[in-house]
Order: structure tokens, then sequence, then C-alpha cells
């Protein structure tokens, strides 16, 4: 049991009566605890504001909090298209034919891969430091994340003196904000100062500020960081730090900004930004703020809850409930507050007019990051925004959007440049200058569905939400996604079908010409663009054509061992245990295989699922989890999530995936999709609506046989909070936010009523009217 000092009382945020939960103490509970500062990066507690994140270390004589600035990259504005590189794509499209697969990525290499090869990192901002001069001893320490309000906050006795501390960022006021409080008057005495790992850097202090400005090493960025003190002490500045002395408290303010104002532009005076911003909060108390931050953290926060119970494994320390996950999965608010957690770190990384959220969200402490710390779009990018919709953060998901609007202005360039097409076309990774272009190389970063999958976000954001308008204003994008696999499809001369070529299936087996994969995608992508061209009545001529070209395109296949084949031929490896299952898009976040319209598929869906197995890097896991509900396994892919929440770095699990002691998804190394991707798949084991009607508890696993779930947001404009005992539907509310007409199921009982807006409709565990 975590040793919190009687006298140290934390914040219970105004909890409002829910529907199902009595339980404050199951909101109480969501908080990330332990008993000792963090050594590693991976054990210290991220805070974020969309734009402005944080690692909060906790150490107690000298606190490291090292921060990030979502624009701050390597690179400069850059247009990565290939010039004339469509001159190539029939003679390797001859090559794949001909079954000369070396000579055409050869080709690819040589003639069509993005120009520079690589794309560019993401980088570290700066790290506050703060020195606390005889705290090396110290009794009753407490760190914690409590996702009730977004604050972590950190608290420990020196010589009888409770010292805290409470670090936030704030979206409302755009800085991070340090606080600090001693119970005795004048026992407070720190220095505090600013240092950065880039080597280009400066700092200078004034009497209550410091400043830093760093240059990237490989790029035309700058960011400047100011901190500004606010203390009952004394300030002086001395040895380039800032030192306080005899205070109860200080508060420290820190701005961030850089000179990138967007992909094309990086004119912007981040030394103008920050001192703005510091000039708007320097003159409000701690305590307005807070209250400020807390406000707008909870009007998305508390929009939804999720409660499996509770059997007081929640009051222990967070690592040591990874371990006991990993021997014995029966700590069921491990995984609402893990579903929780995902839709923290989504609101601490995606907010309206911000980046969406990296590989690694917002936090980075590496020059040179796993992966480039980008945007990787044949799968990492769309899963962390999985959860976003029923999650109840839909406007969280504006960021994607922003980046699409982006992406299809520089993925038209290279539509042109290398394939002679209309529309937009995004390969497999992009970067903040939004490279559209392939990448790495032709073997795995010649694929063809990013801008495909991205545009199904657009639709789906319009099943959720039913708003036409923004089906409207992004109608153009979805339809030119849509164009350019219209003008780049082509008659496979072997089986006359439309096909995707060249291309791959994600990172297996190399360039091919038909993927499944991308056939799934595009066949998605024409059907939305036909309904939405008919609910905004527009584009019939362009709808037609489409129409007339989705059975042309190659099917899905069974293939000799009863698997859904990966590719165009039958030779998928039964023994691979690839993370990417790409071919199994339709199952999910696809909805074309389901049981009800195509059961032979997927079956054989599942069994290429059984092939590639149950371990897997994080993203894998997370995406199997969901698949498993798809496939209403309940119970698999609660198995699969005992995989993703052991503990990632026990050498004598042998196998990846798992999770850090802060929760932090591992692939390994850290890789956020996993986290938003599994709070998905927990969801999807609840309710899944994407044939039409709302299906209750369509995967529940015997672990879990009681809960309670509100504010979870289903396709066609509806909210639903339901409870289940005994593993069986106690109760449903359906509250209709569009009028739509709703299709709920339960087991086999399918009901079927109107709505009408802002009305709220109550069914008992049969779906009897109530
Ligand atoms: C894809 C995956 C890797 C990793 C990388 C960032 O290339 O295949 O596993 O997640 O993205």
């Amino acid at each position: 049991m975590i040793n919190i000092p009687k006298n140290v009382k934390f914040l219970i945020v105004g909890v409002c009566s829910y529907l199902f939960f009595n339980t404050a103490q199951s909101q109480e509970q969501l908080k990330l605890y332990y008993e000792s500062p963090a050594e590693k990066w991976t054990e210290a507690l991220p805070i974020g504001n969309g734009s402005l994140g944080a690692m909060i270390y906790g150490n107690v004589s000298q606190e490291h909090i090292q921060f990030n600035e979502e624009t701050l990259w390597a690179g400069k504005p850059h247009d990565y298209a290939h010039k004339g590189a469509y001159k190539y794509l029939g003679e390797i499209r001859q090559l794949l034919t001909d079954g000369k697969q070396r000579e055409a990525q050869d080709l690819g290499n040589k003639e069509f891969m993005s120009v520079p090869l690589k794309q560019i990192h993401y980088q570290p901002f700066g790290d506050v430091y703060i020195d606390f001069p005889g705290h090396e001893k110290y009794s009753e320490y407490a760190r914690e994340l409590d996702l009730n309000n977004a604050v972590s906050k950190v608290s420990y006795k020196v010589n009888d003196v409770i010292y805290k501390r409470e670090v936030l960022s704030s979206y409302p006021d755009q800085v991070i904000t340090i606080n600090l409080t001693a119970s005795e008057s004048k026992a407070l005495n720190f220095s505090i100062w600013l240092d950065a790992i880039h080597e280009e850097k400066q700092v200078t202090t004034s009497a209550n500020s410091q400043t830093l400005e760093v240059h990237v090493k490989d790029g035309v960025l700058r960011g400047v960081s100011t901190i500004k003190v606010k203390t009952d002490g004394k300030i002086e500045s001395k040895n380039g730090k800032l030192s306080i002395a005899n205070a109860s408290r200080a508060t420290i303010y820190l701005a961030a900004a850089t000179n990138y104002k967007n992909f094309k532009d990086v004119s912007g005076n981040p030394q103008e930004l920050v001192k703005e911003t510091l000039e708007k909060v320097e003159t409000k108390k701690y305590k307005k703020v807070k209250d400020t931050h807390i406000k707008d953290y909870q009007s998305l926060f508390n929009r939804f809850q999720i409660d499996f119970g509770d059997n007081g494994k929640s009051k222990e320390v967070t690592n040591k409930r990874i371990f006991d996950f990993w021997k014995n999965p029966s700590d069921p608010q491990l995984l609402s507050l893990y579903v929780q957690y995902g839709r923290y770190l989504m609101i601490a990384s995606s907010r309206p007019g911000t980046k969406p959220p990296t590989l690694q969200g917002l936090w980075n402490d590496k020059l040179r990051p796993p992966w480039f710390s980008s945007y990787t779009t044949n799968i990492n990018l769309e899963m962390n925004y999985w959860q976003v919709e029923i999650a109840n953060l839909s406007e969280c998901h504006e960021p994607l959007f922003d980046f699409i609007k982006d992406i299809s202005i520089t993925g038209k360039n290279v539509a042109k440049e290398h394939y002679d097409a209309n529309g937009w076309i995004v390969h497999h990774n992009v970067d903040i200058w939004r490279g559209a272009a392939p990448v790495n190389n032709a073997n795995h970063g010649l694929w063809l569905g990013g801008s495909g999958w991205l545009a199904s976000h657009i639709w789906e954001h319009y099943l959720f939400t039913q708003d036409e308008a923004f089906l409207r204003e992004y109608y153009p994008i979805l339809k030119d996604a849509a164009l350019f696999y219209k003008d780049f499809l082509y008659k496979d001369p072997k089986t006359g079908y439309l096909i995707s070529s060249p291309s791959n299936s994600p990172e297996i087996g190399g360039m091919v010409a038909g993927p499944t994969m991308d056939h799934q995608i595009i066949r998605a992508l024409f059907k939305s663009v036909i309904e939405a061209s008919t609910i905004l009545n527009t584009d019939q001529e362009f709808s037609k054509k489409l129409q007339v070209m989705i059975p042309k395109i190659a099917p899905n296949k069974i293939g000799k061992h009863g698997q859904l084949q990966e590719w165009l031929e039958d030779k998928d490896d039964p023994e691979s245990h690839h993370r990417h299952v790409s071919h199994l898009w339709a199952v999910y976040p696809g909805s074309e295989i389901n049981y009800e319209e195509t059961p032979e598929l997927m079956k054989a869906a599942k069994q290429s699922l059984e092939f590639r197995g149950d371990n897997g890097t994080g993203w894998s896991l997370a995406w199997k989890v969901n698949f498993w509900s798809r496939f209403k396994d309940g119970n698999r892919a609660y198995k699969l999530l005992g995989v993703l929440l052991s503990p990632a770095e026990i050498p004598e699990r042998k196998i990846s995936g798992g999770s850090y002691p802060n929760l932090f998804d591992a692939h390994p190394p850290f890789q956020i999709d996993g986290n938003f991707g599994a709070a998905a798949g927990i969801i999807e084991m609840l309710i899944q609506s994407h044939l039409g009607k709302i299906e209750l508890l369509p995967a529940l696993p015997d672990a879990l046989p009681k809960g309670a779930i509100s504010g979870v947001v289903a396709r066609g404009g509806f909210e639903l909070d339901f409870k289940w005992e005994n593993s069986l539907l106690q109760e449903v509310i359906v509250t209709s936010k569009k009028g739509s007409k709703c299709k709920l199921q339960y087991k086999d009982k399918l009901i079927e009523f109107d709505t009408k807006v802002g009305k709220k409709y109550t069914f008992d565990g049969m779906l009897n009217a109530k």
C-alpha cells in the first residue's frame, strides 16, 4: 500500500453523481501512484496541453522536468516529391507482373523515392532543473499523476516540513505551471534553471526569469522558452540560476514557442510569442490557473466513465500492479485506468489547433528518437485516433483533420510527380514538413494506402457525429483521396482485376502488385465517397464512376491454409508471426469483413490471426485486442491485454510488447500507439456500432463480469450508458444527439426505434423499454 502522509490531502475534484457511478472511489483511484522518484524517462510522468508537454521525474533533491514543444523539429520547409518519377511507374509495374520483385524494388529505389530518401526528426526542447539543498534525506514520499484533474504531484517530508510540488500543463493559459509549497513558512529554498541537450543553446537570466534559446542542429527551427518565478520568498539570480530563499510557496510559469508557423512558413517570432503568453498569465495566482486548467480538462475528461470494479489493487503502486498483472491478470481497475489514461494522453497531446501525437505522442527526450518520432501512417498514426470518437473526445480528432488538410496539399504534388494522377496520395510516413513521398526503401516505403486510410477518419468522424457541415467542408479532400486511386488503379494483366501496384503489405514480403489491404482501404474509401455524395447531394457522376469500379477491384480471397490471403497470390506463410496484420484491415478498423455479410471471410481472417499468434510489439498487441473483439472472443482479447499490461522490462518475459512503469506502451521502445489502440480495444469489447446498429457487450471477457460505462459514443450520433452484472446486461440508456433511427442489439435481440434530438431512451437488460 502506498504510504501517503496523513496530512497530505489530495484534491478530490467535484465528481458529479454519475448515473451508474456512486463510486467516488473508482474515480478517486484514477491515478498513477509511486513511492519513489523516477530513475528512467519511462518512469517519469507525462503532462501536456496538446502542444506543450513534459515528463516529470519527481527526484527529491534535484527535480528534473524534461519538456517538449510540438513544433520543434529538425529540417526545413521542403518538397520531398521526386520530380518525374511517374516515368518509371509503368516499368516497375511490368517488372512486378513478370515476377521480378528484386528488379522492381531496385528501380523503385533508384528512380521513385522521396528526395531526400529519409524524413526528419522531432526534437526535445529543454529541461528544467530544481535543486533543493538539504533534501537528501526525506520520508513519506509519494508521487502521482491524477487523471481526474491532470495534475502531477510529489510530496515528502524533510525535518517535519512537508514539501509539495504540483505540475500541470494548461491549455487555456498555454503554460506549464510548477507550484512548490512548504508546510512551514520560509522553509522553501531552491534554485531553478533551464538547460537543453542541443549543441546550440543560450541561457539568459534576469531578476525573476530565465530564457533558454535553442537552435536545432540540422534545420532552421529555433525555440525560445522562458520560466518566470513568483514567490513570497527572496529571488536572486546567481551562477546562471534563479535562487529562491526563505519562501513558503513559489509558482513557476514556463512558456515555449518556435518560429514554425506551418509546413511552408518558418517566419514565426518565438520571443514575442513567449513574452505575450507570460504577460497574460503572470499576474494570475496559481489557484486561478489551476482551476481554469481543471475546468477545461474536465470538460473533456468527465464526459465518459468506465468501471469494472475494484478489488483493492487500485491503492497499490502502479509499477507493482503491472508486474502483478503479468502473474495474475485480476486487477479490473487497471483496465479502466488504462482506458482513462488513453483518454488523458489524448487530451494531453491532441487539442484543437495543435499537431497530432507523433509515434511518441508529445513526449521525446532524444535528438535522434526512435523512428524519428514522426507520423507513421501504415498503422501508427491512425491507431492513435481509434479511441477518440467512441471515448467521447471528438474534438481531439481535429488535429488529425488539420494534418490531412496539409498532406492533401503536399500529397497532390506527389500524386502528379510520382503517378501522373489527380487527387492526393500519402505513403507510409510523414514529418512536420508534410513529406508525402515514399521514404526509406521501396520494399516498404512504397506503400499506397496512407491517404485512403487517413481519409477514412473523415468519414468515421461524420458517422459518429452526423455533422453534415463537417462532411461538406472535408468532402473535397475525401473525394480527392478517391480520385487518386481512381486514376492509379491498374488492370492486372494476369487476373484482369483492378489492383494497387506497386505497393506492399505493410512491411512484410517486399514490393508487390495488389496487396489485399490496399484494396480493402480503397473499396471502403470509394463507398464512403459514394455515400457522402448522396448525403450532400453532389457529384453524382463521380459517384457512378466509383460504383462501376468497385466490383472490378481484386476481392478478398481465401487461401490454401484456410487463411485470408494477404496478397493476390496464395503465398501466406502460416508460420509468420509478423507484427503487422494488414490484410485484416477490413475486420478492424474497416468493417467489410464481418460475421453477418461475409461469414466465410470472417472465418478465414480469424485463421490468419491464429497464425500470427498472441505476441507482438505494443501496437500489434493493441490491434489484436481490437480484432478479437470484432471476432467476438472477449477472452482472447483479454489474454492479449494481459501481455500488453505486463512489465516491458523484465528479461525473463522473453517477449516484446508490454508497459513501462508509467504505463507508457512498449513497442519496445516507447510508442504511444499501443496506449491509444488498446484503450479503443477495451471499449470495442463492450460496444460496437460498425454494422448500422449498436451491439452491446459483443465480446465481454469472463474476467469482467460486472461493470458500467457511460458517455460512450456510437455511430449514428448516440451516447450510451449501460451496466452489466454476472456478465449480463442490466440496463441501458441511449441518448440521441441527432434524432436518427436507432437499432440496438443485445445477444439475439434486436430492437429498432425512432429518436428525438436530446431525448433519452431507457431499457432493461432484455431491451424492454422502461
Ligand atoms: C512501423 C512498424 C514498426 C514501428 C514503426 C514506427 O514501421 O512496423 O513496428 O512501429 O512503424
